[in-house]
């Protein structure tokens, strides 16, 4: 995160740390992406980070991934549903989702607590201009590395036009997704964050609206941070949910 401040316990208890190693390996897991819950057993990433060579667990209730914390807890990563239409090309990430289901017993994985709840799926647009919040662990206007903390910032929503105008991202911005920062620059999220919430408030609770996707760079004027449109999916989340 570009642009951000350390995260409050408790402010973002929807955010997982996805961490990988690889199939079958003993090494570490290293944090790769951030991902979202949306229910005790299912959490939302964007597609890009799926790599079915790897083995993944995530990591929520947690603040730093350096050190463990009481509030936080690890847990595998049963099976990873990458979006059927997901299409990478040079300039653009189409369809940048993935479901991820937790290993657990009876329908249940995580258990709620002050640090650790599901974010609501929307079911209505916000408006251009709404000031949303982003977080996760990815690179810093200091460090290509990204963050031992957990950071946020506040973006706006920005519509469709100006995304596309050819100042900004021209005709590749579909409706799959969308654009939200600052056109002058500065706070934006970035590698490492993918896959990670972008949220919004309606009347208290707190609307996953966005997924950390892609972008031309970090934190560059004119070049805002692009999100998966979570509202574009639902039907395909509940479909999935159901089906397993
Ligand atoms: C990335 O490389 C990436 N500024 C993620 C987000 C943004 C740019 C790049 C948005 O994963």
């Amino acid at each position: 995160i570009y642009g951000g401040l350390k995260a409050l316990p408790g402010a973002q208890p929807w955010q997982l740390s996805l961490q990988v190693r690889p199939q079958g390996s003993s090494q570490a897991y290293r944090h790769t992406c951030g991902a979202v819950l949306i229910s005790s057993c299912w959490a939302l990433t964007a597609g890009h980070c799926i790599n079915p060579n790897n083995q993944m667990q995530v990591m929520a209730g947690g603040l730093s991934l350096g050190k463990d914390e009481p509030t936080e807890k690890t847990i595998d990563v049963d099976q990873a549903i990458k979006h059927e239409k997901y299409m990478e090309t040079p300039e653009a990430v189409y369809n940048d989702i993935a479901l991820l289901k937790l290993k657990g017993t009876r329908g249940r994985c995580l258990n709620e607590t002050q640090f650790v709840r599901a974010a609501c799926l929307p079911d209505a647009p916000f408006p251009d201009g709404t000031e949303c919040t982003i977080s996760g662990w990815g690179a810093t206007e200091y460090s290509l590395y990204g963050s031992s903390n957990l950071l946020d910032a506040q973006v706006l929503l920005i519509n469709q036009e100006s995304c596309s105008d050819k100042e900004v991202y021209g005709n590749i911005i579909d409706n799959t997704m969308f654009c939200a920062g600052h056109l002058q620059g500065g706070v934006d999220s970035c590698q490492g964050d993918s896959g990670g919430p972008l949220t919004c408030n309606k009347e208290g609770t707190h609307v996953l609206y966005g997924l950390v996707s892609w972008g031309d760079q970090c934190g560059r004027k004119n070049k805002p941070g692009v999100y998966t449109r979570v509202s574009h999916f639902t039907d395909w989340i509940q479909s999935k949910i159901q089906a397993v």
